[in-house]
């Protein structure tokens, strides 16, 4: 899936960022997240990057926001055309998905792994297909390692239009069609078409089937979000992205 370009640039990157180290920039290391990408330099556009949130011989392709609120932001969940197939099984949520360039998931190992590096909030934006925007944002995200699920700790609710839906899933474990460890006597993710910290189960679904709102007949399986549009609406996009809290580490 990958360009032959796509390609180079994660194995050059390695390579060039070394050589700034060795000449004159001993302070710049191998960016963590789309924080550190944005603190090298703040005139970064938006785009696709190439994070170490694993170490240096674990390459990662992102998409970072850097427009929205300030940008720095490093996006793992995006749905904006319906492309990628989001019922998945554990191992593909827990190792990612999908095009970085339009819908994916970047992975439950990978969210794991920027969590543990800094603290984080998380934002989630969404647009209905009349044009309408809205947005959810939380003071903290953070998952735990595969041991434990990938349970979901969340800090409270900071504000945003779309309301509150997140709340309802937190401390849930991940749920998929494959591994049900939701609240609920059946499993979430068979029922409602995603991969998710299910409860029993959902005020947002935002890995549910994508389609056109009114495309399909059946509720609460879309990509939804129920304090800004109710069960049986299904969204345009959702993307759901996290940053550090602290807003400047950076020396320069
Ligand atoms: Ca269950």
């Amino acid at each position: 899936m990958l360009s032959e370009n796509m390609i180079q640039v994660t194995l050059l990157s390695p390579l060039l960022l070394l050589v700034a180290s060795v000449h004159g920039s001993p302070e710049f290391h191998l960016p963590i997240d789309c924080d550190d990408i944005y603190q090298h330099d703040n005139t970064t556009p938006s785009g696709v990057f190439t994070i170490y949130p694993g170490g240096p011989n674990s390459p990662l392709q992102v998409y970072c926001d850097m427009e929205t609120d300030g940008g720095r932001w490093t996006v793992f969940l995006k749905r904006v055309d319906g492309t990628e197939s989001f019922y998945r099984s554990w191992k593909s949520y827990r190792s990612g998905f999908g095009n970085v360039a339009g819908e994916y998931w970047l992975g439950l190992e990978n969210i794991f792994l920027l969590t543990i590096r800094k603290k984080n909030e998380l934002r989630v934006d969404m647009e209905d297909w009349e044009g309408g925007k809205a947005y959810a944002q939380y003071s903290s995200f953070s998952i735990d390692s595969e041991n434990v699920n990938y349970q979901l700790h969340l800090g409270s609710f900071t504000g945003g239009d779309a309301g509150d839906c997140l709340t309802n899933h937190n401390s849930m474990k991940f749920t998929t069609f494959d591994k049900d460890l939701d609240t609920w006597e059946k499993n979430c993710a068979q029922h409602y078409l995603g991969g998710f910290w299910y409860n029993a189960c959902h005020w947002a679904n935002p890995t549910g089937i994508y389609a056109p709102h009114n495309a399909i007949g059946l509720d609460n399986v879309q990509v939804i979000w129920k304090t800004w549009k109710g069960f049986n609406y299904s969204l345009k996009t959702i993307v759901m992205k996290i940053r550090s809290v602290k807003k400047c580490s950076c020396t320069q």
